[in-house]
């Protein structure tokens, strides 16, 4: 039996991580877990899987909470994150928080020696090197939960890094991959949620449809799995039924497929390195499937791909700024308070405007983080 602590457990990634866990009552129990201002999934959750400790949002949602839920333990804010990423009853913290957020818990789970099952690509994008250094230094696994980075790590499993001659990372293009550019110019906000083949919260799906997304995940994998920039490829593949691929020097590709369902990494995160069934999973059928496109990405169409891989080069605060940069900015377009295009002058702004620094701690990264949100806001 595993023990689970879960960060962002109302969310798209939390939720799924839920029926996983309830479909194999023998093998996880969900211990600790952190909710958002959604306190009525919240409650449903704790009525259906009995935590012990459960950590909200706003202070205030703790009084009613503790009168209704007398067995469990209440805690609240970003402290909270951390008291549930470190609460000692739990092994395994799987981290499903949205943004920047989700580093300082993530570290300090690590040096607690719990294994990270990590949703949380913002973590490693803006603090790659100290939590690679961290996870290395206490001998902790760090599980990917994303698809990609998943498929990627199982085509890896019986084989060595050294062989490896590149990953090769699948996209399904977002809501506007059949979009011109100039098309795009007028898309509403209901247009960039609907995406054709992942359900996923809104944040991520509007990232696959800017390809920040794909960005991300070049910079997540570039760290996950020491890779250099220059040997990592993004694939447009519409069908999202090969989840990425890894190329050996002999020329080999060993690839990664499913039905697109994000409950497979999530339980293959927390089931490694055994397998369980998953009988709500549909099996790929590939008859039925039939064909499978694939096309090179065009980083002129899909910017923010390009200042991604750009910002993951060079390195030092540049993926900071880049990060917290999108967040404020898709939040806006979330808000209708700026189009769709304009997503990505606010991040090109924010990376011109900063002097980057290198090898930052955990102080600079944080400040660079609120100095971007700072400074994006400014230009909404
Ligand atoms: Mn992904």
């Amino acid at each position: 039996m595993k023990l689970i602590s879960l960060l962002g457990a109302t969310g798209s990634i939390g939720t799924q991580t839920l029926d996983v866990i309830k479909e194999h009552p023998a093998e996880f129990k969900l211990v600790a877990m952190s909710v958002g201002n959604n306190i009525g999934l919240a409650r449903k959750i704790i009525v259906d899987f009995q935590p012990e400790l459960v950590s909200v949002k706003e202070k205030g949602d703790i009084e009613q909470l503790a009168i209704e839920f007398p067995r469990t333990k209440f805690t609240y804010g970003e402290e909270g994150l951390v008291e549930i990423a470190v609460y000692e009853k739990s092994e395994v913290l799987v981290n499903a928080v949205l943004g920047s957020v989700g580093l300082y818990p993530t570290l300090q789970a690590i040096e607690s020696g719990k294994i990270i099952a990590l949703a949380n690509k913002e973590t490693l994008v803006t603090a790659g090197h100290i939590i690679m250094d961290a996870s290395k230094k206490h001998n902790i696994p760090l599980l990917p939960v994303d698809s990609e980075h998943s498929a990627i790590f199982q085509a890896l499993q019986g084989n060595k890094m050294k062989n490896v001659e590149q990953l090769i990372i699948t996209a399904s293009g977002g809501s506007f991959r059949d979009r011109k550019r100039s098309e795009l110019e007028n898309v509403t906000v209901k247009e960039a949620l609907s995406h054709p083949n992942w359900s996923m919260g809104a944040k991520i799906t509007i990232d696959s449809a800017t390809m920040m997304n794909k960005g991300l995940e070049v910079i997540e994998a570039h760290w996950l799995f020491d890779m250099p920039y220059d040997k990592i490829n993004v694939l447009l593949h519409k069908e999202s039924i090969i989840h990425s691929m890894v190329e050996f020097h002999d020329s080999s590709i060993i690839a990664q497929l499913g039905s697109p369902d994000m409950r497979v990494p999530i339980q293959f995160a927390l089931s490694y390195p055994d397998r369980l069934p998953l009988s709500s999973s549909r099996r790929l059928n590939l008859a039925e499937v039939g064909l499978l496109h694939f096309q090179e990405m065009d980083f002129n169409r899909f910017r923010c791909l390009h200042f991604a891989i750009e910002a993951g080069k060079k390195g030092g605060t540049l993926p900071t700024v880049l990060n917290a940069a999108n967040e404020v900015a898709v939040a806006a377009f979330l808000e209708g308070k700026v189009t769709f295009l304009q997503i990505e002058d606010l991040i090109e702004k924010a990376l011109s405007a900063h002097q980057s620094i290198s090898n930052p701690d955990l102080t600079i990264i944080q400040e660079v983080d609120k100095e971007t949100r700072q400074y994006v806001q400014t230009l909404l």
